[in-house]
């Protein structure tokens, strides 16, 4: 029977730390099969670290239905741009400078222009997470939602402290496995240190992952 796009249920599909990991980002599109119906989100973390981050970054630009936020690692581009710091010679950020030749300054103001959290239906999506003391996502302060992991004075990860009922999605904390909590989901499965790219599939809650074809850099300590 042919199936009318337009019949099925919009979805939104939010997608983890990829850091320049674009082999596997296009494998998990096509095992997800994304289509121009469905909302991308990518969480952050985009780019940095990995093999081809000017891929990812002309595919988060040249592509309609994706949305991004910003991660620590966009925002340190940024402090470089903005300082007029060149990376350093054969540095990743080296070559994804180079090879952004010609619109650097444009992917540049991409970034910056890049919101720290995208409220949906049903879900908040930031890139670290949040104080789970602090009840509004305003409130929240930016460097929180970027880098946050334990909560200064408490002695648990943020998602575990959480108490509240809307659902928030995010990357930053490269773990073995995705988080699975009711009102939190963490998908950061460390695609470049060798581990999977994951995505949630909202609103059916599914989770799709593909393995990392690459240990792209060594990263001691993550769970
Ligand atoms: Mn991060």
């Amino acid at each position: 029977m042919f199936r009318n796009t337009r019949d099925v249920m919009k979805r939104t599909i939010i997608i983890g730390d990829v850091h320049g990991c674009m082999a596997e980002l296009e494998k998990l599109i096509t095992k997800i099969g994304v289509t121009d119906h469905d909302d991308v989100i990518l969480i952050g973390d985009f780019v940095r670290k990995g093999p081809d981050s000017a891929a990812v970054m002309q595919w988060a630009m040249g592509t309609p239905n994706v949305l991004s936020i910003l991660g620590n690692h966009e925002v340190k581009l940024l402090n470089a741009w903005f300082h007029g710091v060149e990376p350093e010679r054969d540095s990743p950020d080296w070559v994804m400078w180079r090879q952004l030749d010609g619109f650097y300054n444009d992917a540049m103001d991409f970034i910056r222009t890049r919101p720290l959290c995208i409220e949906g239906e049903g879900f908040q999506a930031v890139h670290a997470g949040i104080d789970p003391r602090i009840h509004s996502i305003k409130r929240q302060s930016p460097h929180d939602l970027l880098t946050i992991r334990i909560p200064r004075g408490m002695d648990v990860p943020w998602y575990d402290a959480y108490t509240g009922e809307s659902l928030i999605v995010f990357g930053h904390w490269a773990q073995r496995s995705a988080v699975i909590r009711t009102n939190a989901i963490g998908l950061d499965t460390g695609c470049v240190y060798g581990g999977a790219l994951t995505a949630l599939i909202l609103p059916e809650r599914r989770l799709i992952s593909v393995p990392a074809a690459k240990e792209y850099q060594k990263h001691e300590g993550w769970k």
